[in-house]
């Protein structure tokens, strides 16, 4: 098939989730859309194709090659470019559930229309200039977003926040590289005064830019995939009553024999507006038990791709391990100390490495609770006041570490003088070109192919 027509042949999906519900809409996309909904209408005074851009109509849908009636549906009219697609477009809102959805979309499959992949109506919204590609991956976000904070994240993002702002970086870069190699045109010793030191402070403004959008990075990869939480600490420390009392419910079991959970036990929940992750470990001792020694090595696994480690020490028995050295073997700045059990009475004192931070709590009383959730939500750098436009998608973040990197070459050649134009020339372009791709001004068909597969079938 040629890239004309398999970008233009008439697609169709169902928009709307299966299942029982009031209404389903199947949407048809592409040169000739209306005309295959004049096939689903036979004999209609007014066809589809005849109509005019924003109107509705009702109208019984007749399988066009089998002559059954199918359902009767509102038909709805876009006409190229102003629709989702940038196409012609019908949608047909249909009775709700899997069945007449699926009959109805078999219908327009019939009518000429052939199966939308997953995303591509965003990605021909995309190849038509609807959209930039960071707004074409906020969609995706938008609809897989678990929290507020995620949504109204992807939402700007969709808004264009975050496109604006790198295709503004892509056009400075782009400039001053084209000023670059315009100058390499010219004979030795014609560079105008002070033509490298400028340019350098130009691109030095652009990467401050872009070293915020890499620094948010670490907030936003959190609003959208959840922060990993571990539980850990030694047998009894309280880790699966403090898993409980956070979520609320008795998930974990509970017992004083140390020892009692040997896999990891995971749980989704919200801390102000960020997803964790959060996880229950084994008690982290040396053991002869098989199994136990298995959940402890699971622990350890978990551990280690921590966002956040909460060791927790048993406050109410002697303390029976040198928390320096335990924490020494946990990853640096990713430890906080939860003392357990404060209600009950302390057994002497505890020593805290003054580095680690630390928190009192009660999983039996609630005590600390509250400041222990606040706790977690700021050392993961996440706050309800923080609501700004973070990065919150790896490959964006990889572009704009290439952007930076190819960038501080090109100002090290411009450092050089006229000797260092060739270089900083190529890095220039480097630079460009990472951003460029970040919003899809350079793309390639490999790359459409992998951000789209994420999506959905009819999005
Ligand atoms: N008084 C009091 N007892 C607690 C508290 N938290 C846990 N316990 C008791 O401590 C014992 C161990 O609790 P668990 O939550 O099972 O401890 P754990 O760290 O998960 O233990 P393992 O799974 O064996 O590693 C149980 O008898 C709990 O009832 C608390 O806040 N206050
Ligand atoms: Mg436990």
């Amino acid at each position: 098939m040629d890239e004309k027509c398999y970008s233009t042949h008439v697609i169709a999906a169902i928009a709307t989730a299966a299942g029982p519900a009031g209404v389903s809409i199947v949407r048809v996309s592409g040169d000739g859309a209306l005309e295959v909904g004049d096939r689903l209408v036979p004999g209609l005074r007014c066809p589809p194709s005849q109509r005019a851009a924003g109107t509705f109509f009702h109208a019984r849908v007749i399988h066009p090659v089998t002559g059954t009636v199918i359902d009767d549906a509102v038909f709805l009219i876009y006409r190229a470019p102003h629709s989702y697609t940038g196409e012609d477009t019908l949608e047909i809102q249909g009775h709700g559930g899997a069945l007449p959805s699926r009959r109805l979309l078999e219908a327009v499959l019939a009518a000429g229309a052939r199966l939308a992949e997953p995303g591509e109506f965003t990605r021909r919204a995309f190849l038509n200039g609807r959209m930039d590609l960071t707004q074409a991956e906020a969609v995706c976000d938008l609809i897989q977003s678990r929290t507020e904070r995620a949504a109204h994240v992807a939402r700007a993002q969709l808004d264009g926040a975050l496109g604006g702002r790198v295709a503004a970086l892509y056009e400075a870069v782009t400039a001053v590289c084209a000023e670059v190699e315009h100058l390499l045109d010219f004979d030795e010793g014609e560079l105008p005064p002070l033509f490298t030191e400028r340019a350098s402070e130009r691109l030095a403004a652009c990467m401050t830019e872009m070293e915020q959008l890499v620094a948010s990075w670490r907030e936003g990869h959190l609003v959208r995939e959840g922060a990993l939480v571990v539980l850990a600490g030694r047998p009894n420390a309280g880790k699966s009553s403090l898993m409980n009392a956070l979520l609320g419910i008795r998930r974990a079991i509970v017992h004083d024999l140390p020892g009692t959970t040997r896999d990891a036990i995971e749980e989704s929940l919200v801390l102000y507006g960020v997803p964790l992750r959060l996880v229950d470990t084994a008690g982290l001792r040396d053991t002869q038990d098989g199994v136990e020694r298995e959940g402890v090595e699971r622990a350890r696994a978990m551990i280690r791709q921590a966002d956040l480690i909460l060791y927790l020490v048993d406050g109410s028995v002697p303390q029976s391990e040198k928390l320096a050295e335990v924490c020494a073997t946990l990853p640096t700045g990713r430890v906080m100390v939860v003392v357990t059990k404060c209600d009950l009475p302390t057994s002497g004192t505890l020593e805290i490495p003054s580095e680690l931070a630390y928190m009192r709590v009660s999983a039996k009383s609630g005590e600390g609770l509250e400041a222990l959730k606040r706790m977690v939500a700021e050392t993961l750098g996440v706050t309800e006041e923080t609501y700004g436009q973070p990065i919150v998608s790896l490959r964006h973040v990889n572009e704009l570490r290439t952007a930076l990197e190819q960038s501080r070459e090109a100002r090290a050649a411009l450092d050089a003088g006229e000797s260092g134009l060739v270089l900083a020339a190529g890095h220039l372009r480097g630079a460009a070109e990472a951003l460029g791709r970040m919003i899809g001004r350079v793309y390639t068909e490999d790359l459409l192919d992998a951000i789209f597969s994420r999506f959905c079938v009819g999005k």
